[in-house]
């Protein structure tokens, strides 16, 4: 097999994963990266043996060489670059979150189209170990048709030290957290066509809100809740731990701290293992992320391969990325949003 030659945009805290799951996906090496931050690049190009280095995205861009771009830089940039591959036809992957609006997603996604290249947003939460677990049960039809869910991220761990950027933004915890746990309610009972949403703010030292609680209408007919907390103290710290409760017509499945999935029908109640692999560059409590990383990257060579549209493709999260919009729209209104008018 060829391998695919990709280059890599933003050196920063989270793309050093992004960089070792490239070492361990099969098909697919670095062959350049870019960061406007000398700093930054000198760290990644040492750290992982790249030579072709480049401080402007226009540059790399304009050397070429490579087949496909991966975006890591934080959400500012995203639009200016998704677009940048899009007039150089070059497939792209682009971080999550996809867009500061809907409407400029909209615009990358259409953009895309029009160039004819693939588009994946590195939405890597449903490719966690236990979400695909709790995904396969119910695809056996282990418990019937679910009619009830609740995913749940409630959490006190210092994410500011590694991306302090999260405590400067108007929006926090949807935005940067509550995006992965809605688009796993989504890859779980299906899209959603309203929504309503609470928020509150209980860090004083940061800006945006640390909490939020939303009420998802699925148009399957199901209802589930999303509730996410950067400001809740626990006992046992359980980040970056999605717990799942889904009830459902036969039974229910559980996904419990401590990556303990259990599932009870008609024939008993089945506790499971399901925690992520430690990698070898991997280190706790981060592995079950960093495991997500990998598969998300392994899926695009290999959808890539296929000719295949990815399971994040850009238009798969525009529907993530509204109930992102109506979330913060419903609590600042005090509103029940239609999420389908808005896509
Ligand atoms: P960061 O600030 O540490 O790194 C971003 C890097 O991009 C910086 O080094 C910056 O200099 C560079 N950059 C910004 N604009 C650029 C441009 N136009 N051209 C070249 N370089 C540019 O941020 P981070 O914490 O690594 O986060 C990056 C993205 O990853 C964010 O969108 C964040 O939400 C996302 N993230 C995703 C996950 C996940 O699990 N999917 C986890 C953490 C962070
Ligand atoms: O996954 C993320 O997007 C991260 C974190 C887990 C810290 O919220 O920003």
């Amino acid at each position: 097999m060829t391998e695919l030659k990709g280059a890599l945009i933003g050196c920063g805290f989270f793309a050093v994963n992004q960089m070792h799951a490239w070492n361990d996906v099969r098909g697919a090496g670095i062959v350049a990266i870019c960061d406007r931050d000398p700093e930054r690049l000198k760290v990644v190009g040492d750290q992982f043996g790249i030579d072709r280095r480049y401080g402007d995205a226009e540059a790399l861009f304009a050397d070429g060489g490579f087949d496909f771009v991966d975006i890591a830089t934080t959400v500012q940039s995203h639009r200016f670059l998704v677009e940048m591959a899009a007039r150089n036809k070059v497939p792209a992957i682009c971080q999550k979150p996809f867009a500061k609006t809907l409407s400029d997603a909209k615009a990358m996604v259409e953009a895309c189209r029009n160039a004819g290249i693939p588009l994946m947003v590195h939405e890597n939460f449903r490719w966690q170990t236990p979400i695909q677990a709790v995904r396969n049960a119910l695809e056996a039809d282990a418990i019937g048709t679910p009619f009830w869910g609740r995913f749940s991220f409630r959490s006190a761990y210092d994410v500011f030290s590694g991306q302090p950027y999260l405590a400067e933004g108007e929006r926090f915890i949807i935005e940067d957290l509550g995006i992965h746990t809605l688009d796993i309610a989504r890859y779980i009972l299906g899209d959603v066509r309203s929504l309503t949403a609470r928020t509150k703010r209980v860090n004083p030292a940061i800006k945006g809100e640390d909490v939020a609680t939303i009420l998802l209408d699925h148009e399957n007919g199901a209802t589930s809740v999303v509730d996410v907390s950067y400001a809740t103290k626990l006992s046992r710290e359980p980040f970056p731990e999605t717990l799942i409760e889904l009830d459902g017509s036969e039974g229910t499945i559980r996904l419990t701290q401590g990556y303990c999935l259990q599932v009870t029908n008609a024939k008993g109640t089945t506790t499971t293992d399901v925690s992520p692999r430690l990698l070898s560059w991997a280190s706790r409590p981060w592995h079950n992320i960093q495991e997500s990383v990998y598969a998300i990257q392994q899926h695009w060579v290999d959808q890539l391969e296929r000719g295949a549209e990815h399971s994040t493709s850009g238009a798969d999260n525009l529907k993530t990325f509204a109930l992102v919009e109506a979330a913060y729209d419903s609590a600042a209104r005090g509103q029940t949003i239609d999420v389908g008018a808005m896509l």
